[in-house]
């Protein structure tokens, strides 16, 4: 391939391998080694389409970009890159992605084939505009030092929205560069501040080690770039007259546990969070509002008292990922004119059936999962529910040190 010549540092010296063709399976071995895929045609170009829709919208309606009737997934940059407010528009494609791609489990489920390995979706779909000229930024990244679990657990899916050849702003990609260490020799670091020191320490591998690295593929709409987030990264120099448009979205391997800055997301084909199973339990005792549930998770509620605490802000989402999947829904009696934090809810048959089932089974003896059987015990005898599986010691399964006596 012939390098794209550029001021960016990142010149492709050839495609990127590992593609997954429309309709195939990633081999998973593979990617644990390379740390990346291409997959092409992995979400439905029309979907991606429809997405990307508002946001184009909005961006014409400000005189940032021109449609071009010839080339329908390319838009012309007519903006003042001095101005340009690039998070004005994160929002738009964020609401738009969440509700196209994300929540029916499109999302997930093409991720899972290209991968080879369960995903669950972090609650995040992150708009980067590109700007011809823009410089670009090499680096690893960080978000996954927030989460359970190694960089290889986590994934960054980068899917432009925007036809892109090479020197159009692509993502480029450092092969293997999640195996080389940071800046080696050049810089000691005596002192690891974090448990994976490779991620996001800013003092990257020199340039010159990168350079042989460095690939990259033209990606129609509906192509995905699949890769670690401690992989070095960075895009090719947008050197034509289009705007760059793509949405990166964060996974994780889904038997790994979810941690809190995950979000919930609002993919409705993922297990149920801790949180959620607990307030829709909530929600099958009594109606009850989202100011209320989060009176429960404080350390004198019933679920705090009992060593389980959770932020006002997830406790508030449950709301919303629960009513997604029909498993709450509003509570009539209760006036609907109050704000929707005192707005009252109630689980539906097949949530409270759902709920009885989970507070009645116990699935591990971890240190955790003891704090949440006292919760369990608790709302099982609220909700009327034979609870005597979770007192059963011998069952299978919970643990050496429970069914040794
Ligand atoms: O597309 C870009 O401009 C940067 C992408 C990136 O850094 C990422 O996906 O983590």
């Amino acid at each position: 391939m012939k390098p794209v010549a550029g001021r960016s540092g990142v010149e492709p010296t050839g495609e990127l391998p590992n593609e997954v063709a429309v309709g195939e399976r990633g081999d998973a071995d593979r990617f644990d080694r390379e740390g990346h895929a291409v997959g092409r045609q992995m979400f439905p170009p029309d979907v991606v389409r429809a997405l990307r829709a508002p946001l184009v919208e909005a961006l014409v309606a400000d005189g940032q970009v021109q449609v071009v009737d010839e080339l329908p997934d390319c838009f012309r940059w007519i903006g003042d890159p001095e101005t340009f407010d690039r998070d004005r528009y994160r929002s738009v494609v964020g609401r738009s992605t969440d509700e196209l791609l994300v929540r029916s489990g499109t999302a997930a489920a093409a991720i899972e084939k290209v991968w080879g390995r369960r995903p669950v979706m972090w609650d995040r779909a992150v708009l980067f505009a590109m700007p011809p000229g823009d410089p670009t930024r090499v680096h690893r990244d960080g978000w996954q030092m927030m989460g359970v679990g190694g960089p290889q657990e986590h994934l960054n899916v980068w899917f432009p929205v925007t036809r892109l050849g090479l020197g159009d702003g692509v993502l480029a990609v450092a092969a293997g560069s999640h195996g080389v260490a940071d800046q080696e020799a050049a810089i000691a670091m005596p002192h690891p501040v974090h448990l994976d020191v490779e991620a996001n320490t800013s003092n990257r591998p020199l340039p010159d080690r990168l350079a042989p690295l460095w690939r990259a593929a033209p990606l129609d709409v509906g192509d995905a770039v699949l890769f670690r987030p401690d992989i070095v990264h960075s895009t090719t120099l947008n050197d034509g007259p289009f705007l760059r448009l793509a949405v990166g979205l964060g996974a994780q391997d889904a038997a790994v546990p979810l941690a809190r800055p995950a979000g919930l997301s609002s993919d409705v084909t993922r297990d149920l969070a801790e949180v959620e199973w607990l307030v829709l339990a909530l929600l099958s005792v009594q109606p009850t509002s989202p100011w209320l549930a989060r009176y429960a998770f404080y350390p004198r509620g019933v679920i705090g008292r009992l060593g389980i605490e959770y932020p006002d802000e997830l406790v508030e989402r449950t709301f919303s990922t629960l009513g997604l999947r029909g498993l709450i829904e509003p509570h009539t009696t209760y006036s609907d004119d109050q704000s929707s934090i005192h707005r009252y809810f109630q689980a539906t048959p097949s949530g409270r059936c759902a709920a009885s089932r989970r507070m009645a089974t116990r699935e591990s003896t971890t240190a955790a999962d003891r704090r949440l059987f006292a919760v369990q015990a608790v709302l099982a005898d609220w909700l009327r529910v034979d609870s005597a599986e979770l007192f059963n010691e011998s069952r299978p399964g919970l643990g050496p040190e429970r069914n040794a006596s």
